[in-house]
């Protein structure tokens, strides 16, 4: 007979200290279960004459998650944590959380109405509630500022960024910190605190938040920019939800600031960015488990190599040895290595000069990466990662080189955004082996990892990568072959609208301002500017397009100061009355007639755009779900995560809704807007995209 799984492990420890395990595999989420069980134990032990002190802690490797998300959506039942908390708190046994890993949310939250709290040094604690769109709802933001300060209570919980063990003891978050043993150490520490003749019980909801002369107003100014980075310029209400319940400690009792923080959760919770971000969660996590893949075992990586050392091929590599796996580095000369290391250690003292990492973690980590002209040094790599310019012949000829010096079983990547790498596995004999890992610049930042699936690649190879790319802390996504990919293959179609809307009169930036409106961080002519505009230009005579038309007039962007805007300082683009006249003379040439579009208009064309492409690439299976498409315009391309990304924003809007306006478009602007079959398929069947994915992945 199968043991039935318990939700909490009990011991007693000499001297009546109780030891509570809670064990919600895998990463101990406040389900109702556990929930009911840590409730129910807690009373049983408070009636216990034999038992002094309560350690909650928890196994799978982690304190907890916090609540369980699912239940956002059905409802709380049984035990709440305001049950458990209360239990905790008002206990008249001592009460004491040990943490090791990660205390997150409501994990975090039961430990701050603990009466103390012990963690390992390399554990975390964060209330990431806002990324989600809501507020810290089980008295977060009450217990955590009177424990640490209105100030950072305030950073920790708008930011929703973790704090470090050290942080957290320098605070006054954790009482103590042990190296080793902390289940031993918290119980010495419970013994320690029995022994001390006046009662230990030290409850957080009774302690004064401390002020220390500062002002409501310089407080709410202080945290002001953390606000608007968050929402940006749209009606996000979490962050500032955040700060109103924070700010409550000031005037409110407990009690009453715990049922203000009640409202707004329960009001954050149904809205409709929460709904979206949950969305973007789940999706995220859906991803990276392709449908159409038999899962197995991985092979695991010691080294990897990467060919080419430019500003894609040096992301790549930091990105690889911040995750502790070395590099060899490929360049065709010493001098373009050395250029390419001045890069990298460039790109890191920025990281120290923003706190990101110290001097010596990134002298640890350049001791990782080793450079070298002869690709027989790759012959010990698990993979390689070739990230040269977009030259499909130069592509070929490193992959018939990589095919003779690398061990059989490396695996061989490229990094092409858009090129096809079913003619890249052609060159070489282990053609399961070859697949496209597509990092977007730049690649040490950006969590896109678009993992392209040949006819040919195995799925151990699939697996294998994907393991690599959670090991490297990106958000990876399987697609298929075809021109662009996903991510790029509509982002083309959106930038082609940007294109024919400034040529029918719209200035560039106020295209972009729109856009921005939005949600994006920049639209689409400062993201041209930015990538730029030379990138995989035929230097032609005839311009076919604005992009053509700029770099024709040496206009290639934010690299030479100049593109759709003017740079007088480094990054921050002005309207160009230059780039404003060429486009003009252009649209003349191409007798293009000035057309009157609002901004709500402007902001339909670049959004269906995506959308109807999108579409598209569904039916085609290129990828399997829509919400792989949303993964990817989040993580990837900065469509704002509370919008959910296009598929999912395509369905809130209406499926019909989408259609109408696509064919509207059509009559008055032409073929370029005709709506994608699966569109009208979906419209004319009433069937949600959900379902569709559903009936199609049976087939
Ligand atoms: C909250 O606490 C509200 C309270 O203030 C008030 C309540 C009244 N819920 O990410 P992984 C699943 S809000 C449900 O792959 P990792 C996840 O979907 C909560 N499910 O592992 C995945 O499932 P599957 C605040 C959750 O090691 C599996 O667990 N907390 C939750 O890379 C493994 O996850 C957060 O926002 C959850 N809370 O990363 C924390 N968490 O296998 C959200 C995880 O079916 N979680 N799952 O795909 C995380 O940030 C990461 O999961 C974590 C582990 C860092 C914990």
């Amino acid at each position: 007979m199968e043991n039935k799984h318990e939700p909490i492990e009990l011991k007693i420890a000499p001297g009546g200290i109780a030891v509570l395990w809670m064990s919600h595999p895998p990463v101990n989420t406040l389900n109702q279960e556990l929930r009911d069980a840590l409730f129910s134990n807690l009373q049983s032990l408070e009636k216990d004459k034999n038992v002094q002190a309560i350690i909650l802690t928890a196994k799978n490797n982690m304190f907890s998650a916090g609540a369980d998300i699912k239940e956002f959506q059905s409802g709380f039942k049984g035990a709440s944590l305001e049950d458990i908390q209360n239990a905790l708190e008002q206990s008249k046994k001592i009460t004491i959380a040990a943490i090791h890993k990660a205390a997150l949310g409501g994990g975090l939250e039961i430990a701050l109405a603990c009466h103390y709290r012990v963690a390992d040094p390399i554990a975390t604690f964060t209330l990431p509630e806002v990324t989600l769109g809501i507020i810290p709802g089980a008295g977060g933001t009450q217990r955590l500022p009177r424990l640490i300060g209105i100030q950072k209570a305030l950073e920790m919980i708008v930011s929703g960024r973790p704090l470090s063990a050290k942080k957290g003891k320098e605070y006054g978050l954790i009482d103590e910190l042990f190296k080793d043993r902390l289940i031993e150490n918290a119980i010495e520490f419970a013994t320690k605190l029995l022994k001390k003749a006046k009662s230990a019980i030290r409850k957080t909801c009774d302690m004064n938040v401390k002020l220390k002369n500062q002002s409501v107003q310089s407080l709410e100014k202080g945290i002001q920019n953390e606000v608007n980075k968050i929402a940006r310029k749209v009606g996000f209400i979490a962050p500032k939800s955040c700060v109103e319940s924070v700010l409550n400690t000031i005037d409110l009792s407990f009690k009453d600031g715990i049922a203000h923080e009640r409202d707004l959760f329960f009001k954050a919770v149904l809205s409709a960015e929460s709904q979206a971000l949950q969305h973007v969660f789940f999706s995220q996590r859906k991803a990276c488990k392709p449908i159409d893949i038999n899962y197995g075992n991985t092979a695991s990586f010691h080294h990897v190599g990467i060919v080419g050392g430019g500003l894609m091929g040096g992301g790549i590599a930091m990105t690889v040895i911040n995750a502790g796996i070395p590099v060899t580095l490929i360049e065709t000369s010493e001098e373009k290595l050395e250029k390419s290391f001045a890069n990298i250690k460039k790109n890191y003292e920025i990281s120290v000069k923003n706190g990101r990492f110290t001097s010596k973690e990134v002298v640890e980590r350049l001791s990782m990466i080793n450079g070298s002209v002869d690709f027989g040094d790759l012959r010990y790599c698990d993979l390689v990662i070739e990230a040269v310019y977009e030259d499909i012949e130069l592509k070929k000829a490193i992959f018939q080189k990589l095919n003779t010096v690398c061990a059989p079983n490396t695996i061989l990547a490229s990094n092409t955004s858009g090129l096809d790498i079913n003619e890249l596995a052609k060159e070489v004999d282990r053609k399961e082996k070859v697949l496209g890992l597509h990092f977007f610049s730049p690649a040490n930042v950006t969590k896109l990892l678009e993992v392209v699936k040949t006819d040919k690649t195995s799925d151990h190879v699939i697996n294998t990568v994907l393991a690599f790319a959670k090991a490297i802390k990106k958000n990876a996504v399987v697609v298929g072959v075809c021109p662009g990919f996903v991510g790029n293959r509509m982002i083309f179609k959106y930038v082609d609208r940007a294109y024919e809307l400034a040529l029918k009169g719209i200035k560039p930036h106020l295209v972009d301002e729109v856009i921005q409106g939005f949600g994006f961080p920049m639209g689409p002519f400062a993201m041209m500017d930015l990538t730029g505009l030379d990138l995989g230009w035929k230097n032609t005579l005839e311009a076919d397009d604005l992009r053509d038309v700029m770099c024709m007039h040496d206009r290639l962007g934010q690299k030479n100061g100049k593109g759709f805007y003017d740079y007088k300082d480094h990054r921050k683009g002005v309207p160009s009355d230059e780039a404003n006249q060429l486009i003009q003379e252009f649209a003349r040439i191409k007798q293009i007639e000035p057309c009157q579009f609002d901004d709500s208009q402007v902001q339909t064309q670049l959004l269906l755009a995506l959308i109807n492409e999108g579409f598209k690439i569904l039916e085609e299976g290129i990828v399997k779900r829509p919400s792989d498409i949303d993964v990817i315009y989040v993580y990837g391309y900065g469509w704002p995560a509370y919008k959910g990304g296009p598929m999912y924003y395509a369905q809130k809007l209406g499926l019909h809704k989408v259609l109408e306006q696509l064919s509207e478009l059509k009559d008055k602007h032409g073929d370029f807007w005709t709506p994608a079959p699966l569109l009208e398929h979906l419209v004319e069947t009433k069937m949600r995209l959900k379902d569709w994915v559903m009936d199609h992945s049976r087939n």
